[in-house]
């Protein structure tokens, strides 16, 4: 009696355990995120606004010594830019409170460069302020940007600098309340104005700032604060090396916590990095992340944006989407349109998901309790989630849509707080009695959506093929997304020749000459037609079976170019600068900086400006990040019409366009004096002219 109840006591406790070993929730893998991660993960989408003294000048970054009279933004709303935020479904805004040309929109202890001494409201304006106060009112949370580099402080460059650079942390993270993240930018010495020393001042950037110490202050000063870094200074989170809008495909939220970062450990995150580091993805709705007036017609449409944010949030990260201000101090109404129209077409893509409520079944679910079967993937609460046994890394789970449904987006979301686990999968769909795999792909992360074409099917295998350990996944989707048409692209060759095109499949364009808007009443696109000279071009794609219409796709062309010769040149590949395709790009190698390109314009023009679009991809070295332009009658007596940088060039290889006084020439001459990479080579995707009348 006495052996059966120890036995039976023994056995009693025995199941307890092994019951409890099999139904507690898995053990956290490699690195996790903090708290002030996930709740800044879980923001998914917010905004940047860029607003400066170089909102006045038409710049990308400002020298440092631009006249603090020009800043007076006389309708200045911080709550449209909230309400917009907010209406577009953004979290927070995060404002460049100090670019680089060390302009501060509050007022500072630090610099007299600052608001205080602007026109706008006698002084006594403070631009973090009225923003803190507006995002409060629309329930978003402040980010500030704060320039390390400063082409203004006398000190920068010197130990004193770093004091008053704390100190500027230390104002805009103690007056303005909570602030969800804090934004140091790349951009890091060079020449400047610095108080009229007018030089250059290198710097080193990976001992320079002495971050750790401003780090610890910045933690003290908001405990719940994220902080963005690039590069070397690693921080909370990531830049993902580009400033175009996409972040790899393959995208852990790991790097290594020291050591060197390439590009690619940005772009990528690195899988068996040591430390929790996620990628946020940050671009601008307009080519540059200031404004300018001649970006108006250049806004992002809504398939561009929808394209963004699939390969941004649908990829594993944040998006910070950019606008910039005017000099009144509003968004202006194409950006609002833009942004909207993007929050309607998530907000349509993503209304119904079609798993929800759907039946479910895993191969596999640990210890075959039900608080971690396939039903809590699909239950529309990230809390809970769909675990396999411990042993398990490939496994998949099948939802059954109950009868052929119509679909062409999936979503799945992986339960980050222990770990960022699954490496690859697939998903296959069943139609005609059969399955076919409509997509594969590498790591899921806190979000990842997969596009494809759509189906009719009546069920979705989702097959996770590869975990670094057990996979732990709190969310699944199942969504039939409207199809967005992008823009046509309308280019133009030498000879004046126009085609369009799009990469969308099946669509017919209608286009106009007159600057009018087309519709599928206006002449249609047959084929390249010859349109030469001065004129506005606008195009619109038609998909004749969904009945749906593009964005009008716009280009601006100067006069012909049919007569242009470049001078001393042999190179056969030289003619790709003016053959309207952004694709091809021709290098001079063969020189030493300075290297001159010479165009003879075949004729006499009043000439107001000229635009050079470097090699567009980014690797090649070449791009030109200092010039000076001349422009002659007879190709003997040069007069110098521009020069100077063309700034952020590196990270965003954008038009760069130059104005200068209207001046009658036959001949241009483009000077390279550097390129990014410090060589002597210069490349030329396109370069064109402006001409008055
Ligand atoms: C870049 C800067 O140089 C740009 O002007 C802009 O602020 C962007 C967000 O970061 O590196």
């Amino acid at each position: 009696m006495k052996y059966t109840l120890q036995f039976g006591m023994v056995l009693l406790v025995g199941m307890i355990l092994f019951g409890c070993s099999k139904t507690t929730p898995p053990d956290p893998f490699g690195p996790v995120p903090d708290e002030n991660q996930m709740r800044w993960q879980e923001m998914e989408y917010y905004a940047f606004v860029h607003f400066s003294l170089n909102t006045y000048t038409d710049q990308a970054w400002g020298f440092g010594d631009e006249d603090l009279k020009l800043f007076n933004p006389e309708e200045l709303d911080t709550r449209q830019w909230a309400r917009i935020c907010k209406e577009a479904g953004m979290k927070g805004i995060i404002i460049t409170a100090k670019h680089h040309c060390g302009f501060c929109l509050w007022p500072t202890e630090t610099t007299a460069y600052s608001v205080e001494n602007t026109p706008w409201k006698d002084g006594k304006g403070d631009v973090l302020r009225e923003l803190a106060e507006a995002c409060e009112e629309y329930g978003l949370k402040l980010g500030i940007y704060v320039s390390p580099w400063d082409r203004n402080h006398p000190d920068y460059g010197k130990p004193e600098y770093i004091t008053a650079f704390r100190k500027q942390i230390e104002e805009v993270l103690t007056n303005y309340g909570d602030v969800f993240e804090i934004w140091f930018d790349g951009a890091n010495g060079g020449d400047g104005y610095y108080d009229g020393a007018n030089e250059t001042r290198k710097i080193d950037r990976t001992t320079y700032y002495d971050w750790q110490p401003t780090y610890k202050m910045i933690r003290e000063l908001q405990p719940n604060i994220v902080i963005w870094n690039d590069g070397g200074n690693r921080a909370d989170l990531r830049w993902v090396g580009t400033e175009e809008g996409y972040v790899g495909e393959t995208n852990w939220s790991l790097l290594d916590s020291t050591g060197e970062v390439e590009w690619g450990m940005l772009h990528f995150g690195l899988a068996d990095g040591n430390a929790w580091v996620p990628a946020e993805v940050n671009t601008s709705i307009r080519p540059e992340w200031f404004y300018h007036p001649a970006e108006d017609d250049k806004v992002k449409t809504v398939p561009q944006l929808m394209d963004t944010y699939y390969k941004s949030i649908g990829r594993n990260a944040t998006l910070l989407l950019n606008f910039p201000i005017m000099p009144n101090g509003l968004i202006h109404p194409n950006d609002e349109k833009a942004a909207l129209g993007m929050a309607r077409a998530v907000n349509e893509s993503f209304a119904v998901n079609l798993a929800e409520n759907a039946k479910a079944e895993a191969s596999n679910v640990r210890g075959n309790a039900d608080r971690f079967n396939a039903l809590k993937a699909i239950d529309d609460d990230n809390e809970t989630y769909w675990a396999t046994d411990d042993s398990i890394t490939n496994a998949s789970l099948i939802i059954d849509l109950g009868k052929p449904t119509l679909f062409n987006r999936f979503m799945a979301q992986e339960f980050i707080r222990l770990g960022q686990r699954v490496k690859s999968f697939t998903l296959d769909v069943y139609m005609n009695g059969d399955w076919t795999e409509v997509a594969k792909a590498t790591t899921i992360g806190y979000k990842r959506i997969i596009r494809f074409p759509s189906v009719e099917a009546t069920k979705v295998r989702f097959t996770i093929t590869s975990s670094k350990c057990c996979p732990v996944i709190s969310g699944i989707g199942v969504y039939n997304a409207p199809v967005f048409l992008t823009a046509p692209s309308v280019i133009r060759n030498k000879l004046g020749e126009v085609t369009i095109s799009t990469n969308d499949i099946g669509p017919v364009f209608y286009y106009t000459l007159d600057g009018s808007e087309p519709t599928t009443a206006s002449k249609k696109y047959t084929g390249p037609f010859n349109a030469d000279g001065k004129k506005v071009i606008k195009a619109i794609a038609f998909d004749p079976s969904s009945g749906k219409t593009s964005p009008v796709g716009i280009a601006k062309f100067d006069i012909s170019k049919k007569n242009w010769k470049i001078l001393n040149v042999t190179d056969g590949n030289a003619g790709f600068i003016f053959d309207g395709n952004t694709a091809t790009t021709w290098h001079q190698r063969d020189k030493k900086m300075p290297v001159d390109l010479v165009v003879d314009l075949g004729d006499t023009y009043k000439i107001s400006g000229f635009r050079y679009l470097p090699d567009q991809n980014k690797w090649s070295s070449g791009i030109i990040s200092h010039y000076k332009l001349f422009v002659s009658k007879n190709n003997n007596d040069w007069q110098r019409v521009s020069g100077g940088e063309f700034s952020n060039i590196k990270n965003n290889p954008v038009w760069q366009v130059k104005h200068f006084n209207v001046t009658p020439a036959r001949y241009i001459r483009l000077q390279a004096l550097k390129n990014t990479f410090g060589d002597n080579v210069a490349g030329y995707a396109e370069v064109d002219i402006i001409t008055i009348h």
